[in-house]
């Protein structure tokens, strides 16, 4: 039991699959982390108490959109369970659609999303020329599709469009442009973020600030720029942030809103030999997760 007085602790959530499948690519990214300096981060020195909590699905028969779910309903029994206890719940997950049990955790009422990612993972099972349901995790958010699935995840309801900021966004299909530009999700790419040119992205959060004052941060390492700050994964596309744009905006979020939640995703580490990419994740998750700003939660 904790005691009252002290900082928030950190609750480290790892959801490590990929498609359905523990450990595949995107799916190394939780273990990869959490053995390569997040523990020395988040720190026994910085924090009175840390706890982490690997949830693995026993879907039978295996199933990629089954094993999806059953990962957001373990994260939001998880989430639901750090908040009740004064813990501050960071998600390492392979694919970015597990944010949907972040978020039915935190419960959507008075909720704002921070998306940082390079693509707007707003396709439908309509939309979708791969079949993969990481690209449709915004879109379950915010209730456009797999209703049924997301309304079997405890707490899940669907996010105002209104309430979503997506940033840092550069590969955006052409059926997703069409959706996104008919729904009410403020788009920011990544050419509007950074220490100087931010005042598109500080806009859109201040615009979010006039309905919440809580926010879900959620970061795919792919927002990233390859050649600037490192490759998250194979699915990232030239140009996006540097390491300093995507703290600086960061920043910008936290000075606006109480960070209710982090979630980090997406990240390979197969394509980070250098630990570029590794470096600025562990440097995020850090600011994410920062007393400071959890204090007032
Ligand atoms: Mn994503």
């Amino acid at each position: 039991m904790q005691d009252v007085e002290e900082e928030p602790s950190v609750r480290t959530v790892l959801a490590p699959y990929d498609s359905g499948h523990r450990g595949l690519r995107m799916g190394a990214g939780p273990d990869h982390l959490m053995n390569n300096g997040l523990h020395e981060m988040l720190g026994p020195a910085a924090r009175p108490y840390l706890s982490f909590v690997q949830v693995l699905t026993e879907v039978d028969p295996p199933a990629e959109v089954a094993t999806a779910f059953e990962l957001d309903r373990l994260v939001a029994v998880q989430v639901r369970e750090a908040l009740a206890e004064g813990e501050f719940p960071l998600v390492l997950s392979g694919n970015c659609n597990t944010a949907v049990g972040t978020i039915s955790g935190l419960g959507t009422g008075d909720l704002g999303v921070v998306w940082f990612d390079a693509h707007a993972d707003f396709n439908t099972p309509e939309t979708t020329s791969t079949g993969f349901t990481d690209g449709m995790g915004l879109a379950v958010a915010v209730g456009h599709c797999w209703s049924k699935m997301a309304r079997a995840v405890p707490g899940f309801a669907p996010v105002a469009e209104r309430n979503v900021v997506l940033a840092g966004v550069r590969a955006v299909e052409t059926s997703e442009e069409e959706r996104l530009a008919a729904s009410e999700i403020s788009v920011v790419g990544a050419d509007r973020i950074g220490p100087e040119g931010s005042s598109t992205f500080e806009a859109a959060l201040d615009g979010l600030k006039s309905r919440v004052g809580r926010v879900y941060v959620h970061l795919d390492l792919d927002v990233l720029d390859p050649e600037k700050a490192g490759k998250a994964n194979q699915f990232a596309p030239e140009g996006g942030l540097s390491a300093e744009d995507l703290e600086s905006a960061l920043g910008v979020v936290r000075e606006r809103f109480a960070v209710a939640a982090a979630g980090i995703a997406s990240y390979d580490p197969a394509f980070d030999a250098d630990g570029c990419v590794l470096a600025v994740a562990l440097a995020c998750a850090r600011m994410l997760t920062d007393p400071a700003d959890t204090e007032s939660v």
